[in-house]
């Protein structure tokens, strides 16, 4: 038994025509819907476990909704007409795979300690489990969920023929193609996003290429082996993490040599043509979400799981995990300036009250998974802060009240510290917020630089700012007496 055969297997099959999806989170609803409204397939089965926590997907989906919050432009209209039409359905029923031609898996594979590398693949196993139980001859296997690199052709390959009683590769076709979507534009990027397409063989690859070209409008399909896929992937994340952190280290510099990294990085920016690409992107208060946070703790495991041999300085620590801990810091610098501000401004910081202004960990967005804001919060509360929250999109967190009016969350503030980059917070009026606080120089901590440190100076804030290395030592307006020589008369010439 051979390659050959699955090919035969699958010619005989003929085309892809019903499509399964096994999780129905972020990647694969709208994933789904846009099989669903593919003419190639008839018919498209999003798979839910009836769960006490995430079961109520399944009537929400039936009935044509989208149990994502925040916004996705499209994803309702699409999720009507394809339930409307009868195309997609979703189900908890996972003995239904057996009617499918293809089944993906777009499931959370976080990890449990990223200290010693050691990933959470136990929703990922279970989703396997189910696939390998009910796939019949000829169906394609793909995982889209981000995994280490020799994932594809080390646990899932076993997973699936141990539950299948079948070859991989021989009697069924697998393959990983790995999402590339952001919130609030899910749909866009999976159809306009080249799409990384990695089989365990030829065969699994060209099947793949057939179950996603259709999907696609202005991407295009890279084909690829299923390991280099993998690290593909995980790399794409881990090199924008290097790159934050660069950019990170540049304004913590920029800040202890007391001057501004915006300056700098236009500088930096202007290098352009002669394939010089200068791609420094934004230092921040932190780097939250689901992937960036742990794509590089798998590129790190799949050099041990592929136990290859890595030619690299002695002694020296991976410059990848060093720019994890780099990013990781950020919250804590967020803190550092905060009590530095409070000391600036002459204020205990025993009792201080701290409104933090943003919990999601994305700008315009309403995903907290993985937020900076909670590392910040959790070290003022150690520290003896009173904390209070204000996110304009992020209706609940676990544990944490969030606010909607930024009057209640900065009232009486002593700090008013910046987390996350929404727009509303660049109208932020100093005299307001000034005197909302009821303090004479309240601090005002900005981690995405978006407001003007001249404005909320001039305002008598104490200010500081990530990267601002030429406002953080500013003289402190001292408003009762510009106030009071402003009244004086002035004496005649
Ligand atoms: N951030 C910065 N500075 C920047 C860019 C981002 O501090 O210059 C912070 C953000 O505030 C956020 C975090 O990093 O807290 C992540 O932001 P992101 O824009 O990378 O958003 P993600 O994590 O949702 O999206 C990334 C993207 N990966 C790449 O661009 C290589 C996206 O394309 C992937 O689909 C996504 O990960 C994923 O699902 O893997």
């Amino acid at each position: 038994m051979n390659m050959d055969d699955l090919k035969k297997i699958i010619e005989r099959k003929g085309p892809i025509r019903k499509v399964g999806v096994i999780g129905m989170g972020y990647v694969g609803i709208p994933a789904a819907a846009l099989f669903a409204d593919c003419r190639q397939f008839e018919h498209v089965l999003g798979f839910q476990r009836d769960s006490p926590s995430s079961g109520y997907k399944i009537d929400m989906l039936n009935r044509g909704e989208s149990p994502l919050k925040g916004e996705e432009p499209g994803l309702e209209d699409l999720l009507k007409k394809v339930v409307s039409e009868g195309r997609f359905e979703c189900t908890p029923d996972f003995s239904r795979i057996r009617e499918l031609d293809a089944v993906t898996l777009a499931i959370q594979t976080p990890f449990k300690n990223p200290k010693d590398l050691v990933p959470d693949f136990s929703a990922l196993t279970e989703g396997l489990r189910m696939a390998g139980k009910y796939i019949r001859y000829g169906t394609l296997v793909v995982i889209e969920s981000t995994v280490t690199p020799g994932t594809t052709m080390g646990m899932a390959k076993e997973v699936l023929e141990e539950e299948s009683g079948m070859k991989a590769g021989v009697e069924f076709a697998l393959a990983h193609a790995p999402e590339r979507v952001m919130v609030g534009r899910l749909l866009k990027n999976i159809q306009e996003h080249d799409r990384i397409v990695g089989g365990i063989d030829e065969v699994s690859t060209k099947r793949a290429v057939e179950l996603y070209s259709p999907i696609l409008t202005k991407g295009k399909i890279i084909p690829m082996s299923a390991t280099a896929a993998e690290v593909t992937k995980t790399a794409e994340n881990t090199f924008r993490d290097l790159q934050i952190a660069a950019a990170n280290e540049l304004a913590l510099y920029c800040e202890a040599m007391g001057i501004n990294f915006y300056d700098v990085r236009t500088g930096i920016d202007s290098l352009k043509g002669e394939g010089i690409t200068r791609a420094i992107l934004w230092p921040g208060a932190g780097v939250g979400g689901h992937c960036l946070t742990k794509d590089t703790y798998h590129l790190e495991r799949g050099v041990k799981v592929l136990n290859g041999h890595l030619d690299y300085p002695e002694g020296k620590d991976s410059m990848f995990v060093l720019a994890r801990n780099i990013n990781d810091f950020m919250p804590r610098h967020m803190f550092n300036l905060t009590v530095q501000g409070l000391k600036r401004a002459g204020k205990n910081r025993k009792g201080a009250r701290a409104a933090i202004l943003g919990w999601a960990f994305l700008s315009n967005s309403d995903d907290a998974r993985n937020t900076p804001s909670e590392t910040f919060r959790d070290l003022l509360l150690l520290d003896g802060f009173e904390v209070k929250v204000h996110d304009p999109y992020v209706e609940k967190y676990p544990g944490v009240p969030i606010l909607r009016s930024i009057e209640h969350t900065v009232e009486g503030a002593d700090v008013v510290a910046i987390m996350t980059g929404h727009s509303q917070y660049k109208d932020l009026d100093p005299a307001v917020i000034r005197e909302l606080t009821g303090k004479e120089h309240p601090v005002i901590v900005d981690g995405r630089n978006i407001i003007d440190p001249d404005q909320f100076i001039a305002q008598g804030f104490v200010y500081k700012g990530i990267g601002r290395g030429d406002k953080n030592g500013h003289r402190i307006a001292d408003l009762a007496r510009s106030r009071k020589m402003a009244e004086e008369p002035i004496p005649a010439a």
